[in-house]
């Protein structure tokens, strides 16, 4: 069997931590069933960073790492992926910062990476780049004489052909891009955006999942992402979490609890789901003293503006929600700007009888599909679930929302919390089904399976 290669912005650690998630630990599986290499930045910036590589080597797995310098980090990382390619994929044209600068930075870490990994490749070495952070890696390695199988995922959305062609450059990276074998995208709607453009855009070709165009070819597939499903589920089930679980139900007094888990970014819906809650206590003031809403979001990019000011809407919405509402013996809204660990996670999803899940624009969402995988079989919560995240499509069982509608969402919340159980069992084996077939297993083999024969 080849040796796979894994290039991302991020390096996993190579054993579970209690933070390391499902994709983490997926990846870490498939390098080492192929004795593998992961190879990417150290997540440390050192001043003056020289293109020195950090090796170590645990159970036949290798991580290959380098430091940033600060120029690197705020122009490559916080500015062209995080301010740039961020907000743009995900349809927000108001927060995108165009800057040349942003782009030279980009363009120079990824050709510093692409030169610190050729000389570590072997002959038959599979490479897998992953993310909008290294979009044109793969031209780069090619541009050195690079001539290995070289797929690549995109996590996030891929924008309609409209917003795409508002980046400055969008020819020269759908260019790169084409310089890879595979192309994975989370869902069929981003994979006709990415065909769209090559065809009308780019005067391209399309002859089934091969795309041609500016002299090259690539196969384009979606493979939507999955989560390690039955370990997850049994987590969620193993004593430790359900004595977390019973601690949490009775220090808020048994109310029915809403969640919701994300990290700290305007794309995932945040304040609009503030105001659903709080449209909720508006208009069905049964909900009073009987719900409890617990937002979970650990800051991220906490050094990039824009999430400065969304930390700052959300804190006023929480505490304006509390001020209103709020009684003696009842807290409305909890919002817990820290992470916790995966085990406790998992126990909050299983005693929370609502899971809220409402991204404005999500490539895939993993936090929808581990509420529905932790949930008692026998007495499963509701998932809520925006439209517009890539699991709303592939998760049709679950209450789809449309996350601007405020009254709408106020109104699912409202059914979830009378669903009758024989409907709740129902949307959950349904759910389940789902997630069991499409884990994140499945989702590595099929993608390393298709580039082996791309
Ligand atoms: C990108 C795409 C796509 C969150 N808070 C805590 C915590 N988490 C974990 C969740 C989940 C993960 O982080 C978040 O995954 P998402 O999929 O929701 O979102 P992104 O981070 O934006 O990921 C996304 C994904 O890539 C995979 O392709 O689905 O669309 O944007 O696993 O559980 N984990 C712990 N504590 C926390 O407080 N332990």
């Amino acid at each position: 069997m080849s040796r796979l290669v894994v290039v991302s912005n991020r390096v996993g650690p190579l054993r579970g931590t209690a933070r390391a998630g499902g994709l983490a630990v997926a990846l870490a599986e498939a390098l080492q069933r192929r004795r593998g290499l992961w190879f990417g930045w150290s997540g440390e910036v050192a001043e003056n960073a020289e293109p020195r590589l950090q090796t170590q080597t645990v159970g036949g797995v290798t991580r290959a790492t380098l430091d940033l310098n600060q120029t690197e980090h705020d122009d490559y990382y916080n500015g062209y992926a995080n301010r740039c390619l961020w907000p743009l994929f995900h349809y927000r044209l108001d927060l995108t910062a165009f800057d040349r600068r942003f782009y030279d930075g980009y363009q120079r870490v990824n050709r510093r990476f692409a030169q610190a990994l050729a000389p570590l490749l072997r002959d038959d070495d599979v490479i897998w780049v992953h993310d909008y952070h290294l979009l044109p890696f793969g031209e780069m390695l090619r541009a050195m004489g690079v001539r290995q199988k070289l797929g690549f995922f995109l996590h996030i959305p891929f924008p309609v052909r409209e917003i795409f062609t508002a980046l400055p450059g969008h020819d020269r990276l759908v260019r790169a891009l084409l310089a890879y074998d595979l192309i994975g995208f989370q869902t069929d709607t981003d994979l006709q955006c990415f065909r769209d453009y090559v065809l009308r855009e780019a005067g391209g070709s399309a002859d089934g999942d091969t795309l041609h165009a500016y002299g090259r070819s690539v196969v384009a597939r979606a493979f939507p992402i999955g989560i390690d499903t039955a370990q997850f589920a049994q987590m969620a089930a193993s004593d430790e979490a359900r004595r977390d679980a019973a601690r949490l139900r009775a220090a808020i007094f048994n109310r029915v609890q809403i969640v919701g888990v994300d990290r700290l970014d305007y794309t995932k819906g945040l304040p609009e789901r503030f105001l659903s809650y709080q449209k909720l206590l508006e208009d069905y003031p049964d909900a009073h003293g009987q719900v409890s809403f617990l937002q979970i979001a650990p800051t991220s990019r906490g050094d990039v503006p824009e999430y400065i000011n969304i930390r700052q809407e959300l804190e006023t919405l929480a505490g304006h929600i509390n001020g209103r509402f709020a009684q003696l013996d009842w807290t409305p809204l909890r919002y817990i700007n820290r992470a916790i660990t995966r085990r406790q996670l998992a126990g909050l999803y299983r005693m929370s009888r609502i899971g809220l899940v409402t991204p404005l624009r999500d490539g895939m969402n993993l936090v929808a599909k581990e509420y529905a995988a932790a949930q008692d079989p026998a007495d499963p919560g509701v998932l809520v679930l925006s439209r517009f995240a890539g699991s709303g499509r592939q998760m049709p069982a679950a209450l789809i929302v449309n996350p601007y509608d405020i009254a709408g969402v106020a109104e699912a919340l409202q059914t979830a919390r009378h669903m009758a159980i024989e409907e709740r069992r129902e949307r959950h084996a349904d759910l389940m089904r789902g997630l069991l077939e499409n884990d994140v297993t499945r989702w590595c083999d099929d993608f390393l399976a298709a580039l082996d024969h791309a």
